[in-house]
């Protein structure tokens, strides 16, 4: 397998390329992640980062779907280059293993690198993979693990980059993409021996075209896109997100769509979201309990928007509540700087957030009672819960209790 005669810089620089436009948007997409949790209240996880903390914005609530997309490109985009990595990893394997590892101190630098690279993105792909397929099995916080992780891939290529960019470019240019797509097995000749070391010495003959290695990785890559895009986009083609098996939808009529924490995971109490139910709001002085039928006699307002989970799904419906603008206002915070919103749910960590003015001033962030024109079920978060354009799943909390509104 290592004596491939397609092997060499050409096809390495081809895989090369291709991942250097891909790794940057997963990169991006998923530190753009961090900062939506919000990491100025300290809920973004991990929220102690030392002197790795990213720079800070108020996360837009405009347009509605952003965070849609920034989570669905890394999570595609993330499982689409799969078989790009392997290729690439294929295409220089036995160097990444030469013995003595250096013989000066720029390629000790180097060697480094890739341990950094190589490492870091086996591990971020193997935690964000795992994250995908089942919640949380590790021992330790995935959140944790996949933010650092990142840094030292992202330290790895940066060097790596810096270091091959050159000789990137070079070997794409050493043949032609178009000859290539054109030429046969049986024409297929090895590139002449290269300073890396990765055209073997003793290439056996043929079994594929660099035309065909080229469709094998391509086709791979595009079959893993299709195959997770539904998760995102949703519609019929969500019924082929077979690596995203989160994909399920447990609700029945209008509230028949996907449930990450039903009501029975969280623990919810029925009796909690029975007619007992009350919303505490508080303000800077004054505190307000409200039931339900006062809050479904208040003012309503209806928006279509997404809930987008990290863990890679996202769907969008039509929702109908009370603008969090207006619950503001009613105990004399018009102008918020925060809202603090807990649920009553008793297991589980995801009870709680904090939203940023714009999420809470948008008209379309609400206080949902109803979905697709019915009651919110249960699952879904019935007596009320938050859904805020833009805003990451994790924080439309659900069964809410209580919002007190910060100036
Ligand atoms: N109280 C509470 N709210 C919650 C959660 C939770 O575990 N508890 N999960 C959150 C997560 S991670 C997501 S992605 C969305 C999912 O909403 P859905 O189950 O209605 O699809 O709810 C959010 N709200
Ligand atoms: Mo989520």
């Amino acid at each position: 397998m290592w004596r491939s005669p397609v092997r060499g810089p050409w096809l390495t620089a081809v895989f090369g390329a291709a991942l250097l436009v891909a790794l940057p948007v997963v990169a991006v997409t998923g530190l753009l992640d961090y900062i939506a949790y919000g990491p100025r209240f300290g809920q973004a996880i991990p929220s102690e980062v030392g002197w790795l903390h990213l720079p800070w914005f108020d996360w837009p609530t405009k347009p509605a779907w952003l965070f849609g997309l920034t989570q669905g490109l890394h999570v595609i985009v993330g499982l689409t280059i799969i078989p790009l990595v392997l290729a690439k990893l294929w295409s220089v394997m036995p160097r990444l293993f030469a013995w003595p590892p250096a013989r000066s101190s720029a390629q000790l630098l180097e060697r480094l690198s890739l341990l950094f690279l190589v490492g870091g993105i086996v591990f971020e792909i193997a935690t964000g993979v795992l994250n995908i397929q089942y919640d949380y099995i590790f021992g330790f916080s995935f959140y944790t693990a996949h933010y650092f992780g990142a840094w030292v891939f992202i330290a790895g290529f940066l060097v790596h980059v810096s270091l091959k960019l050159p000789r990137m470019v070079r070997s794409l240019g050493s043949r032609s993409m178009r000859t290539e797509l054109r030429t046969s097995r049986a024409a297929t000749r090895p590139e002449p021996p290269d300073t890396d070391g990765l055209v073997s010495e003793n290439p056996a003959p043929p079994t594929l075209s660099r035309r065909g290695v080229l469709a094998l990785v391509g086709g791979g890559s595009l079959l893993v896109a299709v195959l997770s895009a539904g998760q995102s986009i949703g519609g019929i083609i969500r019924t082929t997100s077979l690596l995203l098996p989160r994909g399920r939808s447990d609700g029945s009529g209008p509230n028949d769509f996907q449930i990450n924490k039903t009501a029975s995971a969280a623990a919810i109490d029925p009796a909690d979201a029975g007619p007992d139910w009350r919303l505490t709001l508080r303000g800077g002085h004054r505190e307000v309990t409200l039931d339900r039928a006062t809050l479904v006699a208040m003012p309503q307002h209806s928006a279509r928007l997404s809930i987008a989970c990290v863990e890679g799904w996202s769907t969008t419906q039509t929702w109908t509540g009370i603008p969090l603008a207006a619950l503001a206002e009613h105990v004399g915070v018009p102008v918020p700087r925060s809202a603090f919103v807990q649920s009553f749910q008793r297991n589980g960590g995801f009870g709680q957030a904090m939203l940023q003015p714009n999420q809470i001033l948008n008209p379309d962030a609400l206080l949902a009672l109803r979905v697709n024109g019915v009651d919110l079920s249960l699952d879904h978060g019935y007596p009320a819960r938050i859904i805020v354009p833009a805003l990451p799943g994790v924080h439309n909390t659900k069964w809410v209790r209580s919002i007190d509104f910060r100036s």
